[in-house]
């Protein structure tokens, strides 16, 4: 397989303004007949009128220009295209292919997910449907057929309005639709199954009247309540801080069983992972909820951000997944708590996109070139991408943001882009000279912020010397400095915040955030007039994706975690001090852990006046990955060793105070998915885990009857996974009692799975080898996967890295099974194993094994085969 290059990009030679399509539907074989009205592009230079169009996995029956059918003598087929010469400058194609649903286990193009049958056509499925110009710059409108057996197969949908529907003789039927906006064929869909719908309304800000369906499998009927919801606030949402309205008759979403991705955008017809539906209250923890909330708004958003201005093509993709993404932190942040969103959107980003951004496979923002596109669906495109968004945002200020936006979505309505047009629209909007900033879009690697300060008392000042430095990346030996917005405040003894004036300036602002803007290797900054030696709060809000370096002292720490009303800074400022302890007990298993610790833990766990759920986030030690993130070499055993016993003392040393934020946070009324419930619950179960680590009987005995009693999953599931990871018999019997409740639930089973793969007893790699064999199983599930092998490769370190390699020849024999099947999810796996040189000798010479042992297959995707090559390039 060859990489394509950005720098090769050049316009179609033709364009196709309609498409009409008729699907015979079968999941053994579908019909598909496709006429296509093709014109050569006027501003592409002229070729010799050869028109070679995508196809892969198609059997071709019959091609005719005009009405006149072609010779096999007059068209080439080849696996991945077929070629037509000497084509006229205007002309009707007709083309007719054999596809075979039921065989399509990659998920790419039109597969059956149960007894349906649905299409995902991102990034290049639409090749596996038809013959086309599958790229995003070729917009067409369509006209989509489709006929199936009406038994079988009663509901049938596609993009756009429906305009016909009626009986056929034969116990078939036959529903016509209509999409009026020109789409790229990725996000065209189809649906056919036998399924039910919630309705709703919304009545858009103009006043035009919308139909909301969610389509689902008739017994999940129940469970749809929180994505309408959801789709309703985002709505609106979109309408009062963007300006966006929607502009379709309908909008529907279909929850789908079999996914890869977590749901997509398709113009009027969203297909979901149904884990980013269903939820009631007693199946799906707050997690759940939160997620549903977010992704609904996500896919929403693309409406605007992606399909009525689409990319140019696919090295572009953060200009839709960014900006989304973006979006959808902002509603999220709107209608919940912005300080908790902020800081889980900062834990995610450190804990993916950081590692991938110094790994074998990090990229640019805007990658320059790839493999399989399928790949680059990575943190780095969207949360480093909504990460430069926001920085724009944060340097334009909120009206001149709307005011760029505004123009953005005027200017290129119905056109196909780029990342540069985004910016350009940032600048001509505001006036500002974004050129160094756009930076950030093409150089890879996180920049660390190196920071000095040093007080003055003789002059009252307080200055700073900042330092970039950015570390190489594969094929970037150089880098140059980035421009980025930096926010500081100064906090006085009583932790108010001091009025800033640097030197030079004439007056001091109001007391609060600066935000102050660097762009080059080293800035110097002296604030003037500083009575008293300030506690300074950096990156407030985590004002720009880096890593900020400041050797704060443990009393600075403790201070900003009592004192920063910032709520990154604040939750930063813990992270520290647990990092701290935690690097001591580790290189020193007998090292003390600081009573001052303790007490600051305390202090923050029995604070009344901060927002619980943020509690929660400030409270919880820093991940296992995450500290073998900040080490040298990662030391496998000693983190885990140092983890364990420091959950071990502070449940030990607080019982009493865990205690009594367990019942004082127990849920008292019905279940609901508020920011306030949420928080009350996360707390309790937080103060439940340390009691528990701490083998405390009173923890014992609450977790017992939490998991018997509890009145919803987010209680359930965390009192069963203390219980599996407290051992003995109890947490066998706790897994078969929850296993039997649930086994009609393919989600809840999945968390099934995922508690027994995240377990941190030893013999957790026999178990999870053993529940491959288990009957509901299923390598063909990409949820069921992730939630069985996923979890164990990527959410417990400890057993996944044993010394012995084992871990590493499990995921390497399942990346081998699954890469026939299913490319793209045996490639995602795959990039557990990547990072391999954080690691000591040993374990480098036998994770290096394995990828070579995957490379050597006979027959590797490519997909799976740029991952695993790049890897030990
Ligand atoms: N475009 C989808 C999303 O991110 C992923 N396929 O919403
Ligand atoms: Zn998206």
């Amino acid at each position: 397989p060859h990489p394509l290059h950005r720098r090769d990009y050049r316009p179609p030679e033709f364009l196709i303004d309609h498409v009409e399509l008729r699907f015979d539907l079968d999941p053994d074989r579908t019909r598909v007949e496709a006429t296509l009205q093709v014109r050569r592009n006027p501003a592409a230079t002229r070729g010799d009128g050869t028109l070679r169009l995508d196809g892969e996995q198609l059997d071709l029956e019959e091609v005719a220009i005009d009405g006149h059918r072609l010779s096999p003598a007059e068209y080439r087929v080849e696996p991945d295209s077929l070629t037509l010469q000497r084509v006229p400058d205007r002309f009707r194609l007709d083309t007719r292919v054999r596809i075979h649903p039921n065989l399509n286990t990659a998920l790419e193009g039109l597969y059956q997910s149960g007894d349906m049958l649905c299409t995902q056509c991102e990034a290049e499925g639409f090749r596996r449907v038809t013959y086309f110009l599958d790229r995003p710059d070729v917009m067409a409108r369509y006209r989509t057929t489709l006929v199936a057996d009406r038994e079988r197969f009663p509901v049938l949908l596609s993009n756009g309005n429906r305009i016909e529907e009626r009986l056929l003789d034969d116990g078939r039927h036959l529903v016509s639709w209509e999409d009026p906006f020109p789409k790229p064929s990725y996000l065209f869909a189809l649906i056919a199954g036998d399924l039910s719908a919630i309705e709703d309304r919304f009545t858009t800000a103009s006043g035009r009247d919308v139909v909301l369906q969610i389509f689902v499998e008739p017994h999940n009927l129940d469970r749809c309540d929180h994505a309408m919801q959801s789709l309703k606030k985002a709505m609106r949402w979109d309408e009062e801080r963007f300006g966006r309205e929607y502009d379709l008759d309908v909008y529907m979403i279909v929850a789908v069983s079999h996914f890869n991705m977590g749901a997509m955008e398709n113009k009027g017809l969203n297909v979901f992972n149904d884990k980013f539906v269903l939820a009631r209250a007693d199946t799906a923890t707050d997690e759940d909820f939160q997620g549903i909330e977010g992704v609904i708004a996500h896919e929403y958003f693309h409406n605007w951000s992606g399909n009525r201005i689409t990319c140019r093509d696919w090295f572009q993709l953060s200009l839709k997944e960014g900006f989304t993404v973006y979006r959808d932190q902002e509603f999220s942040a709107d209608v919940g708590s912005r300080g908790v969103k902020r800081v889980a959107d900062v834990r995610l980003l450190q804990a993916h996109q950081f590692p991938e951004d110094s790994g074998p496979m990090a990229h640019p923002v805007r990658p320059d070139s790839y493999v399989e596109i399928n790949n680059f669906y990575t943190a780095t495109v969207y949360n480093k991408g909504a990460e430069l968004v926001r920085m724009q945002a944060t340097l334009l200020g909120p009206e001149l943001f709307r005011k760029a936006t505004d123009l953005y979505f005027t200017r290129y309505d119905g056109h196909a882009v780029t990342t540069d047009d985004f910016v350009a629209c940032m600048e001509d909007a505001s006036g500002r000279d974004l050129m160094q900033f756009r930076r950030w879009y093409s150089q890879a690697g996180t920049p660390c912020l190196h920071i000095e300060a040093h007080y003055d008392a003789e002059h009252a000042t307080y200055s700073l010397l900042i330092r970039q430095e950015i570390a190489p990346t594969p094929g970037e030996p150089e880098k140059d400095p980035l421009h980025l917005p930096f926010a500081i405040a100064l906090l006085d003894p009583d932790g108010r915040e001091l009025a800033l004036r640097l030197e030079g300036e004439p007056n001091a602002g109001d007391p609060g955030t600066r935000v102050l803007e660097l762009r080059d290797w080293e800035t110097r900054l002296c604030f003037v007039d500083i009575p008293i030696r300030p506690v300074p709060s950096l990156l407030r809000g985590f004002s720009a994706p880096v890593q900020p370096r400041f050797d704060y002292d443990d009393e600075d720490l403790l201070f900003l975690l009592r004192h920063d009303s910032d709520g990154y800074s604040r939750w930063n400022a813990a992270r520290i001090l647990m990092q701290r302890v935690l690097s001591t007990m580790t290189t020193d298993p007998a090292a003390e852990v600081p009573a001052p610790f303790v007490d600051a833990f305390c202090g923050a766990l029995t604070d009344p006046d901060t927002d619980r759920e943020l509690l929660a986030e400030v409270l919880t030690l820093p991940s296992e990955s995450s500290l073998g993130d900040q080490m040298e070499t990662v030391d496998v055993e000693g983190i885990h060793r140092a983890r364990t016993a420091l959950q071990h003392i502070l449940g030990e040393r607080l019982a009493e105070e865990l205690l009594r934020v367990y019942r004082d946070n127990a849920d008292t009324e019905p279940y609901a998915p508020t920011p306030e419930a949420i928080g009350r619950r996360a707390l309790k179960n937080l103060a439940l885990g340390y009691l528990m680590a701490a083998g405390n009987a009173q923890g014992l005995a609450l977790c017992r009857t939490q998991f018997a009693d509890a009145g919803n999953m987010t209680d359930a599931i965390a009192a069963l996974r203390l219980l599996v990871n407290h051992g003995g018999e109890e947490g066998p019997r706790a897994l078969d009692a929850f296993y039997r409740r649930w086994s009609k639930e393919p989600l809840v089973i999945d968390k099934w799975f995922s508690v027994q793969a995240t377990s941190s007893r030893e013999g957790t790699l026999g178990a999870v080898t053993g529940l491959l064999l288990h009957p509901d199983f299923s390598l063909r599930n990409p949820n069921r996967v992730r939630s069985l092998v996923g979890a164990f490769c990527t959410a417990n370190p400890a057993r996944f890295h044993a010394r012995d390699g084992s871990g590493y020849r499990f995921l390497a024999d399942r990346v081998l099974e699954l890469d026939p099947l299913n490319p793209q999810i045996a490639a995602r796996l795959l990039k557990a194993l990547i990072r391999w040189r954080r690691y000591d000798a040993g374990r480098q010479a036998l994770m290096r094994a394995e990828i070579e042992r995957i490379l050597a297959a006979e027959e590797l995707s490519s997909d799976t085969f740029e991952v695993a090559s790049k890897a030990v390039e």
